[in-house]
């Protein structure tokens, strides 16, 4: 009897032991799922030190993996991050564009690692128009939120809170991490609005930043030629679509004074509802530094043809822009040294990406949404310690219908058949013969819309990209992407490639059956516009 009640003390302290440990015993890993806004691969020094050097987002790969040919399946916010949480392509999940509201009644991954005993937590921007489920605590900016003294919606109630945006989002991660619960796993979305249109820098980098001046992209001059007419009509060209006012931060007063022509009044309108929103001192230290910038311009302009006039306005973008990657990288940096002082990162799988990539000035070009590289490419760096080797790179064509089987496999839990990516756990433990896919799908919709970009779908090899416009033209272009990186010259039509055209198009129509898209889907949600009255009927 002695035995068996000695035998019975033990268990019942075991269990009460097991009830309260530090670490989940399983050892499951926790996922930080990091995700900027806009972020372009050209601006993050892991892929080239040309524009900045981002030596914070940079350690994710020196401690991990590089991924060089990662990409989107619809560059456009929401649609991705719907992909993002469902592993599902925007066609299936239904979110196309950024017009329609997110149908929540599509599983998510944070929704299966919550129910697998994960707390799950998600800060910053989703742009969903709804809520985000599976999470147990989240504060998120209102569609696509503001740079400074920013609204946060959350389970409570809406907030107002003072400062930079970038700087907010990781205070509110950081002291989430500090608060949760350490006996068990976490997956947790750090998403930044940054750097996102009209790129507001934090005050502390405006002087830095507006200083310097930054190598042009050697398709700034793009004259389109060579390609087909969405790339014509797309109105995304820095000298004739980008504001002189919200983007390039010139004065309404004087923009007007100098006849400077906006394509729009709505470029006036953006900067006037921004620039109210700073406090008086925040005001004083724009016009501190803005203020010169308008009277150099004021100086210049009068004699700026148009291609000078390109030229300033390139490096006004860049400087903004890359201001607002500065204040990115160095939040980047205080979460991965919090990871690094509270003995977290050794079992925490760290993502970095971006929504989807962006146009730096290539081709003339700001904003994204065609499949053409500099958009469809998107940043990917991972670090995993002990199952990703440091400093590895994987050049193969992975997408962000990929990340949830990725989180799922890496937390073991099942994920659902008829989600449509594949994981990358694989490929991180450097197996790469277990990778078998070598071809990508890609469906841009949100046409008429901003920028015109003109609704398409194709298909992406290494070797190829095959993309069909349509609705309001049936174009086909072909591009060779080893003979012509820039994506110059639309083969499609080219007599060496006919083989090559016949085979891409059988392989894209298997595709599109694979991933069960069709003809009638495309024509039922162009129906969805014309019901909405975002195409105006002839
Ligand atoms: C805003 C921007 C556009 C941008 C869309 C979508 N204009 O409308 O330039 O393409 O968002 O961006 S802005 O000057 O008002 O910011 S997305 O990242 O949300 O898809
Ligand atoms: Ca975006």
């Amino acid at each position: 009897i002695n035995k068996i009640i000695w035998v019975l003390a033990g268990a019942t302290f075991g269990l009460l032991f097991s009830c309260q440990p530090k670490a989940e015993k399983s050892g499951r890993p926790n996922i930080i799922f990091i995700m900027s806004d806009d972020h372009a691969y050209q601006a993050i020094s892991a892929y080239s030190d040309k524009l900045i050097e981002t030596p914070n987002i940079d350690r994710i790969a020196d401690e991990g993996m590089l991924f060089t040919n990662a990409c989107v399946s619809n560059s456009i916010c929401a649609p991705s991050r719907a992909t993002i949480l469902t592993g599902k392509h925007t066609h299936i999940h239904g979110k196309i564009d950024n017009n329609f509201p997110f149908d929540t009644s599509n599983v998510t991954f944070p929704q299966l690692l919550q129910d697998a005993g994960y707390q799950t937590a998600m800060f910053g921007k989703l742009h969903f128009g709804n809520n985000p489920k599976g999470f147990d605590e989240f504060m998120i900016l209102p569609d696509q939120g503001d740079y400074y003294n920013p609204e946060f919606i959350t389970r409570q109630g809406d907030t107002t809170i003072q400062g930079y945006v970038t700087d907010i989002i990781t205070d509110l991660t950081l002291d989430w991490l500090g608060k949760r619960k350490e006996e068990k796993p976490f997956m947790l979305m750090y998403l930044h609005k940054a750097p996102h249109r009209e790129w507001l820098p934090a005050e502390r980098h405006y002087r830095e930043f507006t200083q310097k001046t930054f190598p042009e992209p050697e398709t700034l001059f793009d004259d389109y030629k060579g390609r087909g007419t969405a790339a014509r009509e797309a109105e995304m060209n820095l000298l004739k679509h980008m504001t002189v006012s919200a983007d390039n931060k010139i004065y309404p007063e004087v923009a007007r004074e100098l006849g400077v022509q906006e394509p729009s009044e709505w470029g006036f309108n953006v900067f006037k509802s921004k620039y109210a929103r700073f406090t008086e001192a925040q005001k004083a230290q724009w016009d501190a530094v803005y203020g010169p910038i308008n009277e150099e311009f004021a100086q210049l302009y009068p004699s700026m043809n148009d291609s000078a006039f390109m030229r300033w306005k390139y490096q006004r973008y860049m400087q903004d822009y890359l201001g607002c990657i500065a204040a990115v990288d160095e939040n980047v940096g205080r979460l991965l040294d919090y990871l690094d002082k509270n003995g977290l990162s050794e079992n925490t799988m760290v993502v970095y990406t971006s929504d989807q990539g962006f146009y730096l000035g290539e081709h003339g070009w700001f904003d994204k949404r065609f499949i053409y590289n500099e958009s469809f490419k998107t940043p990917l760096l991972v670090k995993w310690p002990g199952k990703i080797a440091p400093g590895s790179v994987s050049d193969e064509m992975v997408q962000n219908l990929d990340f949830a089987q990725t989180f799922l496999e890496a937390a073991g839990v099942q994920a659902p058949d008829d989600m449509q990516g594949e994981s990358l756990v694989s490929l991180m433990e450097g197996k790469n013969d277990q990778w078998t896919r070598d071809a990508v799908y890609y469906h841009y919709y949100e046409y008429p819309g901003f920028h015109m970009v003109k609704r398409h779908y194709g298909m992406v090899t290494k070797e190829f990209k095959l993309a069909h416009f349509y609705y309001d033209v049936d174009e086909w272009e072909l591009y060779d992407r080893q003979k012509d990186s820039l994506e110059l010259n639309n083969v499609y039509n080219d007599p060496a490639y006919v083989g090559v055209v016949e085979s891409l198009k059988e392989q894209l129509i298997q595709i599109r059956e694979k991933y069960k898209d069709s003809d009638e889907l495309d024509q039922m949600f162009i129906d969805r516009y014309k019901e909405k009255g975002l195409i105006k009927e002839k």
